[in-house]
């Protein structure tokens, strides 16, 4: 297998997630700044939609999308599931990752593309920098409306880390990055966040 990385929080998922499962994939890293992602061979032989991660498997074929490249992973690695053991906790686990990707990754990355990022994604793709503060604040919305459901818990869908926690920790710490960070009366996602952070998986070196 060949792992097809670059800045952003994007890969950053994936690298987290393999991280924790124990898996090690050689890497080639696109150079997303300069715009490798959106050129030919790039966006024509890898990944059709033009952008980091992407994952080669050994027959050529390749896996896009964060979600699906961290559930191929987890079923072709031996050692426990990061989406769950029963049918149950993968649904579980599926219902948290599809909330936090729609309320807090896709309009925090939006926000920041359409307002600081515009020099970069303008050229690029279709931007709207008229909806940056709204989507900013959507993206505020979805971290307050989380706060308080996972009061208690160690982690987002309950006892054990999942795919949910990887994906958020890795949006939560960009948008620390780029002037979107959580409400500090957030607390229950603060201790989550202090939580992921300690963990080696997490280092910004890892
Ligand atoms: N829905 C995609 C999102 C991928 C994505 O937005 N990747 C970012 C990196 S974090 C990217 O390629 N940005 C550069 C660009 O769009 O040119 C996924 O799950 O993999």
């Amino acid at each position: 297998m060949k792992f097809y990385n670059s800045v952003g929080p994007n890969p950053r998922v994936v690298k987290i997630f393999m991280a924790e499962r124990g898996v090690a994939i050689p890497e080639v890293t696109i150079d997303l700044r300069g715009g490798e992602n959106r050129r030919a061979p790039y966006n024509v032989s890898v990944n059709p939609t033009g952008q980091t991660p992407a994952l080669e498997l050994d027959d050529g074929s390749v896996l896009t999308e964060v979600t699906a490249i961290c559930e191929y992973l987890d079923e072709v690695s031996p050692g426990p599931s990061l989406i769950g053991a029963t049918p149950q906790e993968r649904a579980e686990t599926r219902m948290w990752t599809r909330r936090i990707d729609l309320r807090i990754c896709e309009p925090m990355v939006n926000g920041f593309r359409f307002a600081e990022g515009l020099p970069l994604f303008e050229p690029r793709m279709r931007v709207l920098p008229e909806a940056a503060a709204g989507l900013k604040a959507i993206a505020q919305d979805g971290m307050n409306w989380l706060d308080p459901l996972i009061a208690g818990r160690e982690f987002v869908a309950g006892g054990k880390l999942t795919l949910a926690d990887i994906l958020l920790f890795a949006f939560i710490d960009f948008g620390m990055g780029v002037g979107q960070p959580f409400d500090p009366a957030c607390s229950n996602l603060k201790s989550w966040y202090e939580r992921m952070k300690a963990r080696p998986s997490t280092s910004p070196t890892a």
